[in-house]
């Protein structure tokens, strides 16, 4: 068996969450992230019949049975997962009905997954509907996003349409738009099964005074989604106290959209 700590999966994901602790994104244990793996590319590493521990899953996802994720570990600092990747890390295989989870590595002091596995395994299942080559869902606070959250309408058009209007880039990699959930109790399954449902059809979701998720075909796709909208929500905050927030026009966003061939969501220019 070659040593898991080498996996390009695990180097991956080491340095992506030391770069979104360093941006200040994950404060204390704030974060997430959860990747679909294939068996192929654990096999060399792990033994996948042997089982360390099972972990219950608050609902049954069943559809999911089989399937094997990398996630990170509740209460764990994204600050941290470098320096003891085995302490904050696992790699859990869902089994029985679908709301159970075998570890087969990791979360090495009796830890488990982060508390919203449900809304990253509803999530990962919406995705995975529509585009075969989905794996990550990443769930983060960055700082702009939140507070943008705080003074503008949660309205997804309204919401979308500022973030377009902010910087070009904001339509051409989002053209879909942004969803958008009002304040609700995190961890919890309520916002876990809401939030699995936006991601039918959306990539992004920002949870109102909280964060942002993304999903990605990569690791590096759901980042590049994230900072996208964190860099349009940053220039918002830096302007709107001016009063002056028109932004880049309809007509512009038509140009880009023609310019750029974007599927931009239906009715939204
Ligand atoms: O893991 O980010 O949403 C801590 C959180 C909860
Ligand atoms: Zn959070």
């Amino acid at each position: 068996m070659k040593d898991i700590l080498t996996a390009p999966f695990m180097k991956e994901l080491e340095s992506m969450t030391d770069n979104m602790y360093r941006l200040g994104w994950n404060e204390r244990n704030g974060g997430n992230i959860s990747m679909l793996l294939d068996e192929e590319q654990i096999s060399p590493y792990i033994e996948c019949d042997k089982v360390i521990r099972t972990l219950p899953i608050k609902v049954a996802i069943p559809e999911l049975v089989g399937r094997y994720f990398l996630v990170t570990g509740t209460g764990k600092y994204f600050k941290n997962i470098s320096k003891n990747p085995e302490d904050a890390l696992g790699i859990i295989r869902i089994v029985g009905d679908g709301s159970e989870a075998e570890l087969l590595w990791g979360y090495q002091n009796g830890g488990s997954f982060t508390s919203e596995i449900v809304m990253h395994l509803g999530a990962h299942l919406e995705r995975m509907r529509s585009n075969p080559k989905h794996r990550v869902i990443m769930h983060a606070h960055p700082t702009n996003t939140i507070a943008m959250t705080h003074v503008h309408s949660l309205e997804e058009k309204e919401f979308s349409k500022t973030l377009w209007r902010m910087c070009t880039e904001c339509i051409v990699i989002f053209p879909e738009g942004v969803s958008v959930l009002p304040w609700m109790v995190s961890s919890h399954p309520g916002i876990g099964l809401a939030s699995a449902e936006k991601f039918k059809d959306y990539r992004i979701l920002i949870w109102a005074l909280h964060g942002c998720t993304v999903a990605g075909d990569t690791l590096d796709e759901a980042f590049g989604l994230m900072e996208t909208v964190e860099k349009g929500a940053e220039i918002y905050m830096k302007i709107q106290s001016s009063g002056c927030v028109t932004g880049i026009d309809d007509a512009s966003l038509k140009q880009v959209a023609e310019a750029f061939g974007l599927q931009v969501r239906e009715g939204w220019l």
